[in-house]
């Protein structure tokens, strides 16, 4: 049976990973901050089926406290190790972004370390971003485009790449990298596009009125599922030699044609619920962050199984079946 340690298991991306592995018959730890774990040994996240983590090893070790990270990889030894955890808010100022950078190149940093010492066998997923190119020069995207981030987590995730890709070349250590695009499900987080409209949907539609704003409704992303995602990540780990992949649908949509989407989906017209506040717009990028993912699917067979619409619909629906719980975000 092979282990697996997850750093950021309680996020999205950790969650459905855990599923996945666990599903290939896994053993699955997973790191959390002590407040993570309250939330799970509570049953407090509210959308979460407690028996996922029940079926996980979780460790009270967050990953500034390096002391219990270098206990934890020098006792237990692990296949592969999946660093999922980091501070990913784009719309952070970059003159906010000190914790960002900070946190994140230095999590980066201790793991690799401690991996390079006491575990130079097991594997290493870093989870890269589209956030990384920033501005970039073409699109799509592939493998080969320079970066050009420009946001405190595009500049802390490419930092973080540098670093894997130096423990790679220097160390040997086996580091695969998914350059990921947004990939969204009904466990995102609310401050991200997708979760905001779809349960500012379901709640109109329960309430039978209300409104939702939004910035600029023109902004076009790569969205895809998450589920399908980590399969990604999976894959990316189990290649026969460590390389980066971009993830991505290479299909772009709009804030507009989400609302549409996710409003139409119970029988509302979005234009009558959608107001702009130009406080939530940032600068939008002149060329568009969409991926070209024919190396994976070349490598490793990955492609996205789920469609836009698909997707937005599940998270409306998910929304929908939470709030008629009474449970409030
Ligand atoms: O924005 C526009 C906004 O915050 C998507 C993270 O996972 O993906 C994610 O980053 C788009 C942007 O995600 C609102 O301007 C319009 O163009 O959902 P988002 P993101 O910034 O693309 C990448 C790949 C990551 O790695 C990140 O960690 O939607 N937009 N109106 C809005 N965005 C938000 N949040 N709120 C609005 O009201």
């Amino acid at each position: 049976m092979k282990r697996a340690l997850i750093t950021g298991i309680t996020g999205q991306d950790g969650f459905y990973l855990a599923d996945y592995l666990l599903s290939l018959g896994y053993e699955v730890h997973g790191l959390a901050r002590q407040t993570g774990l309250e939330y799970i040994r509570g049953n407090l996240l509210r959308d979460v089926p407690p028996e996922l983590y029940q079926r996980c090893h979780l460790h009270a070790v967050s990953l500034d406290n390096l002391p219990g990270l270098y206990r934890l990889i020098s006792q237990t030894p692990f296949d592969e190790c999946y660093h999922l955890a980091a501070s990913s808010f784009v719309g952070e100022r970059l003159a906010d972004g000190y914790q960002t950078i900070q946190n994140n190149i230095a999590s980066t940093h201790y793991l690799l370390a401690a991996l390079q010492e006491f575990q130079p066998g097991c594997r290493l997923y870093f989870a890269g971003t589209s956030e990384m190119f920033g501005r970039p020069s073409m699109a799509p995207q592939t493998e080969e485009t320079p970066f050009m981030p420009r946001s405190a987590y595009g500049i802390s995730k490419l930092a973080g790449y540098h670093l894997v890709r130096n423990y790679r070349e220097a160390y040997g250590l086996f580091c695969g990298v998914g350059i990921l695009y947004n990939h969204e499900s009904p466990r995102r987080r609310p401050e991200f596009v997708t979760r905001k409209v779809s349960m500012a949907v379901a709640r109109i539609a329960l309430e039978g009125s209300g409104t939702i704003q939004l910035g600029n409704l023109k902004a076009r992303r790569d969205w895809g599922y998450a589920p399908d995602y980590v399969k990604a990540m999976h894959a990316i780990l189990n290649h026969d030699h460590p390389e980066d992949f971009v993830v991505a649908t290479g299909v772009l949509h709009s804030v507009e044609e989400l609302c549409e989407v996710a409003f139409s989906h119970v029988g509302l017209d979005w234009r009558k619920h959608v107001e702009v506040n130009t406080d939530f717009y940032r600068d939008e990028e002149a060329v568009p962050l969409t991926g070209c993912s024919a190396k994976i699917q070349r490598e490793l067979g990955w492609r996205p199984e789920t469609t836009f619409v698909e997707m937005v619909h599940r998270m409306v629906d998910a929304d929908k079946a939470l709030l008629k719980t009474g449970v409030v975000e």
